[in-house]
């Protein structure tokens, strides 16, 4: 079949909306219409060339939502018209990964999926009978896509697509990081450096579970409102302080219970373990840094009780938790609308990249 899709053709250059012929779905995989798409950091990171796994021509997109319209062989867990976020994270409850019950990072088929293909070893995606590579395993900057089974959570039907897309990544990501990866508990003070798309979902996931003091770091002073709508009770630009770190500690009474960074900057991944409270804070690593770039501390900041930790998508199991995170947004527990500041047609996408960098918008979503 065609398909329309934006092509990444080379790092750091403009998308380009293209017809695309699609294979349909084999043994254990199902064909998907996506509805809605939330353009991510990551994709950015990638469309740059700083990402080792980015690879070109690609079709880029990882949080997405939409329709399964068809179903290939031995597929049992959704079926035809079933609503369906599709997953970078598998979960196929089968693998040494899944049965840990340690870990959300299914194994199943990340070497496939980190080079661009199906788990066959195939692209179902070209163009001119030239392969294009898949991204993440989901390119949801495609308007229809092939995926594994194991790579979709089946959702509610009355849930609005272009509201849920963001589901696929950035809420699961920053909500799930407090929920799930550091189990944050009630009383506890954090700090959120980095208040995008990511980091705003920490302060909302940081209020949900009833933190005490939850302190925001952002250079961009516009962000600052948002956050406070979203629980922030502390602003911090660290231009205007003298040294991040003490500021934070003297703001705790002797340094933060957690901390997530979620900027993808190595200087603030170390502020951000060195701001933690000895004998205890955790620190958590959301940002994603590029090829090359490596963490330091000195040692003693560990050997004196601070963790360091990292987490992706928000450590949660797609299949088994994305459906109940859509559930607390239905109910009302989660905003996710107010932090979608603009809708976009695909065509339209690389505007959605240019407000990412200039710091105008919190999340794009593009609408089929
Ligand atoms: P974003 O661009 O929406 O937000 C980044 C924020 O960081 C902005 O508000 C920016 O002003 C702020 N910032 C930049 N440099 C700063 C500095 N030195 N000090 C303080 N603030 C600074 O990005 P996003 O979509 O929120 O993604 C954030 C990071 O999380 C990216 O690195 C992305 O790749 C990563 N990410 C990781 C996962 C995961 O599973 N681990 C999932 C999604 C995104
Ligand atoms: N390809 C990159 C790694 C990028 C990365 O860390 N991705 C996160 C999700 S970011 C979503 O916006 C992740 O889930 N990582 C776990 C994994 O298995 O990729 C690189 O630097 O190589
Ligand atoms: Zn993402």
């Amino acid at each position: 079949m065609k398909t329309k899709a934006a092509v990444a053709w080379k790092a750091g250059s403009p998308l380009t909306i293209e017809e695309v012929d699609l294979e349909g779905p084999r043994a254990g995989e199902v064909l998907v219409e996506v509805k809605a798409t939330g353009i991510c950091h990551t994709d950015y990171y990638t469309l740059s060339g700083a990402d080792p796994e980015g690879l070109f021509p690609a079709i880029l997109g990882h949080e997405g939502a939409g329709v399964v319209v068809d179903v290939g062989p031995g597929v049992a867990s959704v079926a035809k018209g079933d609503h369906v976020i599709p997953l970078y994270t598998p979960e196929c409850r089968q693998c040494k990964f899944c049965l840990s019950r340690k870990t959300n990072l299914c194994q199943a088929i990340r070497t496939t999926q980190g080079k661009g293909l199906m788990p066959d070893g195939s692209s179902r995606f070209s163009i001119g009978g030239k392969p294009l590579l898949h991204y993440m395993g989901t390119s949801t900057f495609s308007n229809y896509i092939v995926v594994p089974e194991i790579a979709v959570a089946k959702v509610r039907s009355d849930a609005p697509f272009d509201k849920i897309c963001y589901i696929g990544c950035g809420v699961t990501t920053g909500i799930g990081a407090v929920v799930f990866t550091a189990k944050v508990e009630a009383g506890a003070n954090v700090v959120v450096f980095g208040l995008g798309g990511i980091g705003l979902n920490v302060i909302q996931g940081a209020r949900m579970v009833g933190a005490d003091k939850i302190i925001g770091v952002d250079l961009n002073p516009g962000r600052e409102a948002m956050a406070r709508k979203f629980g922030m009770t502390h602003f911090v630009n660290p231009t205007e302080v003298d040294n991040v770190v003490d500021h934070i500690v003297q703001l705790t009474g002797g340094g933060a219970d957690y901390s997530f960074e979620c900027i993808g900057n190595t200087k603030v991944m170390r502020q951000a373990l060195e701001c933690c409270h000895k004998g205890w804070g955790q620190s958590i690593i959301i940002g994603v840094a590029e090829a090359g770039a490596e963490i330091s501390t000195r040692p003693f900041q560990l050997v004196t009780g601070r963790e360091w930790k990292g987490s992706a998508f928000g450590g949660a199991r797609g299949r088994t938790d994305v459906p109940r995170i859509v559930d607390w947004y239905m109910d009302g527990k989660i905003n996710i609308d107010d932090l979608i500041t603009h809708t976009l047609r695909l065509d339209q996408i690389n505007e959605g990249f240019d407000l990412m960098k200039r710091g105008e918008s919190i999340r794009s979503v593009v609408m089929y």
